[in-house]
């Protein structure tokens, strides 16, 4: 039988406490040492460190930031980003590359920037070691067009990140654009150049993209994570890139994006998409990489920045709902950080220092998201961040059915703060002011890990039931995910254990007619699923939608709720097959004729 959720919450919990206390100390990986193909590493150990450390640095640097949003007198719109301003403007690569000769980054300094991440409490550095635009950002031998061989420059800012970082205990990671290459004749997205119809992509892969790849995997030490975009066109050539980064480094971690659109997660985590901010609840790694303004890319026009309290309020959102947080610095062409991330960034600091352990090493909090903030869980405790201090200054914490043994300010563990219960609702006594206008963070000390109810979903008069990821509750190996263009759905089911179940409360007695949302391939078609409730239940059959996720609704049979009241409502597998049944997103329950009354 499957245990619920919450108990593999603590398993995997435990599983991480025990790998931190046996590995942090002598960490190969921020050692700077490599391992070897022999190396055994699970998917578990492999992704403890990210799981962990939560906040990440994002670094965007290139020829792009020489040209800071503005080329002939045209500007990138405010709002979108600058690194992409060489398609944007169509510029012939010819004099791209006059301009790429300009880079001459004189105050750079890898020791400040490393710092910076250190001090704001990031644990990660990524650096784009190549963009879409072509050009490479460390010393390549595959492709003269780098920033030691094309520029006066003549020093390698990668080689020389990579040792910052390792001074300094910051795992080093490197961004490859590894389809996209807008220099390259045969490589993908520049047709304004180069006659898309005559492009050989495979000897842009086997010429350029993995060679450089192989060089960025070899020569640096060892790399935290490999952060590919965009995508790739097959997942067979997704393959040999997962392939080449897993001989070369076992231990290196590789981002969702590697493979394509249209398929399942390939690597190790799902990266959200850009600035992308999931709704909740989501079972698996993921990341949220965000802008500090609009770009990735420096833009001098750019001054739509967010406030230190944006920043954190993200920050800790993600965090609730399981995620890291990848947040960018475009630094301009001579190596400066914008005056503006810097103040953001030192503050963030500021309140990392003081709020950390509600940060690192959490899980996402099985409390719902609250009107005054959200709250993150480690162990025995639940952190209650406190974005809204109420007027009152009773902080209202609903639903939790443990037994609450200690409430603090995180900042003031000595002095406790009163608990008491009011239907079901814990309420904490809070000091009448807060620590911290951003995000003041309580903690609450358990008798043991979180235990909550699981949602109730409600009814409006005469309004349809939705039933989604968001509200169901899973079993089995069925997971709440997001594909690659950030649709959520539920997945990887494959038998009658799998499940997803929402606990209804019904107002309004009668038949409801049901709806299926859902994207299902090919292989599916034909399976059977049954939803049931009490003693109805019903079995539908899988219509493939098509490939890639296409979701299509399909009209059911109806159910009856015979009286007003509680219901569960349950979706699974009729039968074990051997793939995921559907890509499931919505049930829609909705009253059929005239009421029933009581
Ligand atoms: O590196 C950053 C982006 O440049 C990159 N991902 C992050 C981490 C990225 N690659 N693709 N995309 C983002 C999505 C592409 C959006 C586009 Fe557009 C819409 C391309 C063309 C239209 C935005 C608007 C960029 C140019 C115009």
């Amino acid at each position: 039988m499957h245990q619920p959720n919450e108990f593999c919450a603590v398993q995997h919990l435990t599983l991480m406490v025990a790998f931190c206390i046996s590995t942090i100390a002598v960490d190969p990986q921020l050692a700077g040492q490599t391992t070897t193909a022999h190396e055994q590493m699970t998917d578990a150990e492999r992704i403890q460190w990210f799981r962990h450390d939560k906040f990440g640095m994002f670094v965007h640097w290139g020829p792009y930031s020489y040209l800071a949003g503005e080329w002939n007198g045209q500007r990138i719109p405010v709002g979108t980003e600058a690194e992409w301003i060489m398609q944007r403007f169509n510029i012939p690569v010819a004099k791209y590359r006059q301009m790429a000769h300009n880079l001459n980054p004189t105050h750079f300094s890898a020791e400040e920037w490393v710092m910076l991440a250190k001090s704001t409490g990031m644990k990660y550095l990524v650096i784009t070691a190549k963009h879409h635009d072509g050009f490479a950002m460390y010393h390549s031998q595959v492709s003269k067009y780098n920033i030691v061989d094309w520029t006066t420059f003549k020093r390698d800012p990668v080689q020389e990140l990579s040792e910052a970082c390792r001074r300094n205990g910051i795992r080093f990671c490197v961004y490859y654009s590894h389809r996209e290459d807008w220099d390259d004749p045969d490589g993908f997205g520049n047709n304004w150049d180069y006659d898309r119809s005559k492009k050989n992509f495979n000897r842009y892969l086997e010429e350029k993209s993995k060679p450089q790849l192989r060089e960025l995997l070899s020569n640096y030490g060892p790399l935290g994570l490999i952060w590919f975009d965009r995508g790739m066109d097959t997942p067979e050539h997704a393959r040999e890139f997962i392939e080449m980064v897993r001989t070369l480094q076992p231990r290196c971690l590789i981002n969702g994006r590697v493979g394509s659109y249209g398929e399942d997660l390939m690597g190790d985590y799902q990266d959200m998409n850009d600035n992308g901010m999931p709704t909740g609840g989501l079972q698996e790694y993921w990341e949220a990489p965000q802008t500090l303004n609009t770009t990735w890319g420096y833009s001098k026009f750019d001054q739509q920045w967010k406030s230190p309290g944006d920043v954190i309020h993200r920050m800790v959102e993600i965090v609730s709902k399981g995620g890291n947080y990848l947040l960018n610095i475009g630094p301009m062409a001579d190596g400066t950080i914008p005056a503006p991330s810097l103040a953001t960034l030192r503050r963030v600091g500021v309140w990392m220092q003081a709020n950390g352990e509600s940060i690192y090493g959490t899980s996402a909090s099985p409390l719902p998201e609250q009107p005054w903030g959200r709250s993150t869980t480690k162990g025995d405790k639940v952190y209650l961040h406190v974005f809204s201090w109420p007027a009152d200054a009773n902080l209202p914490v609903p639903g939790l059915k443990n037994e609450v043994v200690a409430a603090y300010a995180l900042t003031a563990p000595s002095r406790k703060l009163g608990v008491s219960q009011l239907d079901g609702t814990s309420v904490i006594a809070l000091p009448a002011r807060p620590s911290d206008d951003m995000d003041t963070v309580i903690a609450l000390q358990l008798d043991g890990p979180p235990k909550v109810d699981p949602p109730t979903v409600t009814q409006g008069s005469d309004t349809p039931f939705e039933l989604d990821y968001l509200s169901g509750v899973t079993t089995g190996k069925a997971i709440k995910r997001f594909n690659r263009e950030g649709k959520f759905h539920i997945a990887k089911w494959t038998n009658p254990e799998d499940s997803v179940a929402w606990h209804l409360l019904v107002s309004q007695a009668g038949e409801y007619n049901m709806r299926i949302r859902y994207s299902a391939r090919q292989e599916s078609k034909g399976e059977k699923y049954v939803i049931s409730t009490g003693a109805q239940s019903i079995t539908g059959s899988v219509a493939p939608t098509g490939e890639g996720y296409q979701y299509n609704t399909f009209d059911l049979g109806t159910i009856k709720f015979s009286r007003a009241g509680p219901y569960v409502v349950r979706i699974n597998p009729a039968a074990d097959y051997d793939h995921n049944l559907m890509y499931f997103q919505l049930l829609e329950l909705v009253p059929a004729g005239p009421r029933m009354v009581e």
